[in-house]
């Protein structure tokens, strides 16, 4: 396609541009796997087209990505792994040396060495697999316990639920796309549950949960796994690494990686959080994360589930009830069905949170 010879030509890939392919499955941002021809032999890259509706500064995004990708290059180099650079992203540069390209259509571009051997899933396949994507997110918060200096904050109040259940109220009373009554139950069951709105947002502001470093869209696909061994071996989509809590990104993982079934799944019985996968998570993320965790953050990983689950139903809802303007959609009503199937993980960890609880005190 002409765009990507354009694009091909503006960053030090290797080789001449010969294809592209739309790529996995993100709701924000268009990533393409794009193919060269290095005298003969054929390698891939990423490029991507950030949005900029959704990151309105891309100067502070790559300067955070470029900070974090450096820093957990420097702690892989320290401990000597084996293929560091299969472990980390590598953007690579412009050929002026910058991060990010804009096109003639004013269009942002980044570009990443593929890495190859290794795959994002969209739903969980093993316990296994749960384990490892959890311990992977956990070493990658480990990595950047010690970053220096305070990230950019690239979407302000990102989780802040208090936020986005007031931007629920505001969707609610505009109904600029005259939605409202067909989701009333929806919105009653969201309007329900503001109490548990602020619950970390009052630890955090007590300084009783630690601000950290954060992934905070730690969707099972946001971990790339090696196809041969299994192993959770790269965390990618540093869009929104900034400051955080580890429960914002725990609870992604719940969300993400404790059904079997899509995040748009319509028929809800087969949305349930599994508690083996749960297990299976806490005790991933616990062998990474056991050194930093304090007891309010440990006390809450089971509420975490609930909490992101819900915050995301909300955000689904919202754009719905918006006319579907910020998450990708495929089809009518998606935004809809993304939100009933995370308001039926919400009840079933309501169900189960005494058995969850005693999981994370067990492990
Ligand atoms: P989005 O923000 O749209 O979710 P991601 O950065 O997660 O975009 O990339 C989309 C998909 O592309 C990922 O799920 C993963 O499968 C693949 N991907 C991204 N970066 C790489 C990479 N460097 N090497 C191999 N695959 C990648
Ligand atoms: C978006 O980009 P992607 O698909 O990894 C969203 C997350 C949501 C997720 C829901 C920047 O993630 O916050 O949890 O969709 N990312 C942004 O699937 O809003
Ligand atoms: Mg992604």
């Amino acid at each position: 396609m002409e765009k990507f010879t354009e694009i091909a030509a503006a960053f030090q890939c290797r080789g001449s541009y010969l294809g592209e392919d739309p790529y996995g499955s993100g709701h924000i941002n268009d990533t393409f796997k794009v193919c060269y021809d290095d005298g003969g032999q054929q390698v891939h890259y990423i490029h991507q087209r950030i949005n900029r509706e959704v990151f309105r500064d891309v100067p502070a995004l790559m300067e955070n990505i470029g900070r974090v990708t450096r820093h957990q290059r420097k702690k892989l180099k320290a401990a000597a792994v084996a293929d560091p650079n299969r472990r980390v992203l590598t953007l690579v540069p412009t050929l002026e040396g910058e991060d990010y390209h804009i096109d003639s259509e004013g269009a942002c571009w980044r570009t990443f060495e593929f890495i190859e051997g290794a795959l994002g899933h969209d739903i969980v396949e093993s316990l296994d697999q749960a384990f490892e994507v959890a311990r992977a997110f956990g070493e990658f918060q480990g990595q950047l316990i010690d970053l220096p200096g305070r990230l950019h904050e690239t979407i302000p109040d990102f989780h802040h639920t208090r936020s986005r259940f007031v931007d629920l109220q505001r969707a609610i009373t505009a109904d600029s796309h005259d939605r409202v009554r067909e989701i009333t139950d929806e919105i009653e069951f969201a309007l329900a549950r503001e109490k548990m709105v602020d619950v970390v947002l009052d630890l955090m502001a007590a300084g009783e949960i630690p601000e950290r470093v954060t992934h905070n869209d730690t969707k099972l696909n946001n971990v790339l796994i090696d196809t041969t061994t299994g192993e959770g071996l790269c965390v990618i989509d540093l869009d929104t690494v900034m400051p955080g809590s580890i429960l914002y990104d725990v609870g992604d993982m719940i969300r993400t990686t404790t059904s079997t079934a899509k995040e748009d799944e319509t028929d809800l019985s087969k949305v349930e959080m599994d508690i083996k996968h749960f297990e299976a998570i806490i005790m991933g993320y616990l062998k990474s994360a056991s050194g930093f965790i304090v007891p309010f953050e440990r006390q809450l990983l089971a509420f975490s589930g609930r909490l992101i689950s819900y915050e995301t139903g909300i955000r689904f809802l919202t754009d719905f009830l918006q006319g579907d303007v910020y998450f990708k959609t495929q089809r009518e009503r998606q935004n809809l069905d993304r939100c009933r199937s995370q308001f039926k993980m919400v009840k079933s960890i309501e169900r189960q949170m005494d058995a969850m609880r005693q999981i994370v005190k067990a492990c």
